[in-house]
């Protein structure tokens, strides 16, 4: 089935799952979970139906990218093991030794870990710029640039890049441009479509939807850097499990119906904690306070359900005020249907330098918030007697 015509929600329950109707065959509308490692072959020559082993094709796995690639309108999609499991995969694809890569200062610090501590033994080199700013992605090309690599919005800042000047400069000096997609989902924004190379996302995150299962998901457009990818993905073998792309198929039906309503409780906890007396500043994109709104706006439908903020006080008071929530959990991750909320400092990013924290904006009182689906009185009525 051609799911191209199809509007977002159609392509997503759709698309990569055909009932099978040939000889003996069930009729099944939900894709079986394959977990045959082997496939066996009738003729020595001919793979049967062109799987031999799961590592290299999985029939779930490869329902679930041919999802992934219709939800984001790209030519083809790959999951893998975690979000990390993709990052290194494009990495080692992409890039070989004496490489630069140009880097948003705002990032995953996951990410960075890669970066720093693991492709750098490799001759790989990366530099920071905030890329809030894309002359500043010009300025820092170095003559062994390769890549640029951004998130937007950024993780846990959610400063915006104008991915589509971004992708002029790396199209203009030969550069792959490749987009971490992860908080916004494929529901609210195609970084292929503004120009970028590679899209990745954490599936563990919104793609999932339900915090139960780790994957990654890399989407893109050009065959050759396709083939690329997919030969690290057999070669090394970062490949989601069977089950694991059951969960990721069965999350993605339900996407664009929990993105809207991420959404709108993301706004009504944003309004809230903007109003209240206790928070000093509260960065979330759809807020008209937030500084890039119409370039938001401009590349991306929606604004996601990710916020953070800062309470008046010290890290005490934050800590004070976190450990007092009871429909919030205080927990790493973000785009599960559970409102999460943490500190940065101390979680996400603890691996990230306090030096390099603190010049990115990364206060010690940062605190990240991933607004769930639960009931929007009871969020904000929880938030209310933790700051009270
Ligand atoms: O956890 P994993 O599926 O390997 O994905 C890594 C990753 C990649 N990109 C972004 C933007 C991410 O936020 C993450 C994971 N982030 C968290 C676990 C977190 O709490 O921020």
């Amino acid at each position: 089935m051609s799911t191209h015509r199809y509007g977002f929600a159609t392509k997503a329950i759709r698309a990569g799952e055909q009932p099978d109707f040939r000889e003996g065959a069930s009729g099944d509308v939900v894709v079986p979970i394959h977990l045959s490692t082997t496939f066996a072959r009738k003729e020595l020559e001919t793979p049967t139906g062109g799987y031999d082993y799961t590592r290299s094709l999985n029939p779930t796995r490869k329902a679930l990218e041919t999802k992934l690639a219709a939800i984001e309108d790209a030519g083809y999609g790959l999951a893998f093991a975690s979000g990390l499991a993709a990052e290194t995969s494009v990495l080692l694809a992409l890039l070989k030794s004496g490489d630069h890569i140009i880097a948003f200062d705002d990032l995953y610090g996951g990410t960075k870990r890669i970066f720093d501590q693991i492709i750098n033994a490799y001759g790989i080199t990366a530099s920071y710029v905030d890329a809030a700013d894309s002359e500043n992605i010009a300025r820092a090309i170095q003559p062994s640039t390769r890549m640029v690599w951004i998130e937007s919005p950024t993780n846990p800042l959610l400063k915006t890049c104008d991915i589509r000047a971004v992708a002029a400069v790396t199209r203009h000096n030969g550069l792959i441009l490749v987009v971490d997609n992860t908080f916004l989902s494929p529901y609210f924004q195609h970084p292929l479509e503004l120009g970028a190379d590679v899209s990745l996302h954490s599936a563990t995150k919104y793609i999932g939807g339900h915090s139960d299962v780790l994957g990654g998901a890399v989407m893109l457009n050009r065959q050759d850097y396709y083939e690329r990818v997919q030969f690290i993905q057999n070669s090394a073998g970062a490949v989601l499990s069977p089950f694991d792309s059951y969960l990721a198929i069965r999350g993605i039906k339900t996407l664009a119906v929990r993105m809207e309503q991420h959404q709108k409780n993301a706004l009504a906890v944003a309004l809230f904690l903007e109003d209240h007396p206790k928070v000093r500043r509260v960065i979330y994109p759809g807020l008209e306070s937030y500084p890039q709104h119409a370039l938001f706006k401009s590349q991306a439908s929606g604004f996601g359900a990710v916020l953070s903020f800062e309470l008046q006080g010290a890290v005490a008071d934050a800590k004070y005020f976190l450990e007092r929530l009871e429909v919030f959990s205080i927990a790493e991750s973000l785009g599960g249907v559970e409102s999460l909320i943490e500190l940065p400092s101390v979680m996400t990013h603890a691996s990230v330098e306090e030096a390099t924290r603190h010049k990115t904006g990364i206060t010690d009182t940062l605190i990240r918030v991933s607004v769930g689906l639960e009931d929007i009185n009871d969020l904000i009525a929880d938030l209310k007697q933790a700051l009270e």
